[in-house]
Formats: C-alpha cells, structure tokens, sequence
C-alpha cells in the first residue's frame, strides 16, 4: 500500500490521501456526547458505523452515486473516491426535534420552512424538509435556508443534492421503521465528481450523523431517547457533570451497554451479524 498522507481531523475520525483520486476515513471507537468527546472509547463503535455506512451505500448506489469504493479488512475504514465537496451540509428532517424544535418554537419555521402552528416536540412531519447548513471548522453548524445554500454550490448542483437526500431519507427511513428504529433526522456530505456529478459522501445514515430513536417508546410532546447514546448520556449527567470538557470516565458497564446498542442498531438495520461483519467487512457490501 502506497503511503497515506494526513489530510485532515474529525472529531470521531480521520481523513487520509490514498492518491490524487482516492481517500482513507479511519472512524475511531472515540464517542461525544454534549459535543465532548469523552475520555473513554467505546470498542467498536468506529467499526459499527463504518460497516452501517458502507451498508446503506452499497443498498442505494443505484438510487444515488456515492464515493464508496471498498472497506479495509479492520472493518473500520472505507476507500472512497476523492471529490470536490459541496460546502454546505444537507439536514434531512422527517420529525420535528434537536435545532429544528428550537427554531420551529422561536419562529414557526425551519430553515425558511414554515410549518403548520400546534406542532409538538418529536412530532412527525407531513413530509421530510431538507435543512442546510454551512460547515463549522470548529463548533456549531449554522442553520441557513435552501436559498442561501443554492447560491453557495450552485443552483444546478444544490437541486441534485437535495433531490438525492429526500430520496435516500425515505429510503433509509422506510428501511429503519420496518426494523423498529424511527430515522427522525440525518445529515448528508455531497461533493461532484470529475464529471460534475453530485456524488454521496463522508459517512451516511449512522447514529453518529442521525437521529435514531426507538419506535416502541415513541411519544411525541417531548425530547426521545437515543438509541444509542443514551446511556451514556444519562450516565454523565448523573455525575453532575457541566457538560463542558472534560467529560466524565466511563465505567465498565455502561461501555458495555453502550456497545451493544451500537450493535443492536447494526444487527436490526442490516439484518447482519455483527460478528459476520468483524470477520469480513465486505458482507455488508
Ligand atoms: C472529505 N471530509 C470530512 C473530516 C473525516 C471526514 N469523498 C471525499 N472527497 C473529498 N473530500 C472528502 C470526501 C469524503 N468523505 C470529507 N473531509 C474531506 C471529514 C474529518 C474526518 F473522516
């Protein structure tokens, strides 16, 4: 294997040049929460995420291009074409929660989606709304309308994202409710290839860019749990932690069952062991 060269950092992982027209994310077993990242990992959470993304690729190639080329055998990397990305990122919502509930409460619209009045907290849209936003080096996202991210990639290029995001959000979603996991919301990367097609990128459909909740609890009228996270989330509040860096060191147990809400989440949506998975990556392709 040719030398890969450090391009650049995220959060959770890590982005290396293969060559001119390929790229290496490494995903991490690193979890945030709060938007910290917690001092302790959760064992393979970074190859959970890699094999669920390269999953929903593989499922919808045809419905939209994206960068996906292959998975390394450690089951936490992808090889994926090298872009030239959109500088905005697409927010698919099909329930009203997170940013868009603060700014649905504040202003009766999202991202410049007015929305009908007596709307609750979690509560189920008429029809997904593409919310996008402008890409924080550091901290928060900024929420800004379809019309400003139009005149940002461009009017051809922004339309041929959102087209593919509501595609891949009722394909995803559909997908995820008959296994019992409600996909309130998730975030899209695209970028254009040589060709000028807008083309699926960064990681797709994972917890670590969505909103996974349990349809079994499901209630509007107030925040949900994480199907994931939650625990660990619960487990450092009561902690009296500040919410502020650093957070807490997790105990053994609630690792434990963080992972394996990880791997739930894996085994319902892909219908695929996890153990399959660690042995070769290629399955969920
Ligand atoms: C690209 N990021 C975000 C930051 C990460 C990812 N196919 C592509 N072509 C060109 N650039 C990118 C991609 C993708 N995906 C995405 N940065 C560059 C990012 C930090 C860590 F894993």
């Amino acid at each position: 294997m040719p030398e890969a060269v450090h391009l650049a950092s995220g959060k959770v992982r890590e982005v290396y040049a293969l060559d001119d027209d390929r790229l290496q994310l490494v995903a991490s077993d690193r979890i945030s929460t709060f938007d910290v990242i917690l001092p302790t990992p959760i064992p393979d959470k970074g190859r959970v995420l890699t094999g669920m993304s390269a999953f929903w690729f593989a499922r919808t190639r045809e419905l939209v291009p994206n960068h996906l080329l292959e998975l390394g055998d450690d089951g936490r990397t992808t090889i994926c074409r090298r872009l030239e990305m959109l500088p905005v990122e697409l927010v698919v919502r099909g329930y009203l929660s997170g940013s868009g509930w603060v700014d649905y409460q504040a202003s009766g619209s999202v991202c410049g989606h007015a929305l009908p009045s007596g709307l609750l907290e979690s509560e189920r849209l008429a029809e997904p709304i593409v919310t996008p936003a402008t890409k924080a080096e550091e901290g928060h996202d900024l929420n800004i309308t379809e019309v400003e991210a139009a005149r940002l990639c461009g009017a051809n290029a922004y339309a041929a994202a959102r087209e593919a995001a509501i595609a891949l959000y009722i394909f995803a979603s559909d997908h995820a409710e008959s296994r019992g996991i409600i996909l309130a919301d998730t975030k899209f990367e695209f970028g254009t290839d040589r060709d000028g097609v807008v083309t699926l990128a960064d990681e797709a459909l994972t917890p670590d860019s969505s909103r996974f909740w349990p349809a079994d609890t499901y209630a509007p009228g107030g925040p949900q749990p994480s199907f994931d996270k939650q625990y660990v989330r619960d487990f450092c509040l009561s902690t009296g932690w500040d919410r502020t860096y650093p957070g807490p060191d997790v105990p053994v147990d609630v690792v434990a069952g963080t992972r394996g809400r990880y791997i739930d989440a894996f085994e319902r949506l892909t219908e695929i062991p996890f153990e399959r998975y660690l042995s070769d990556p290629k399955v969920v392709m």
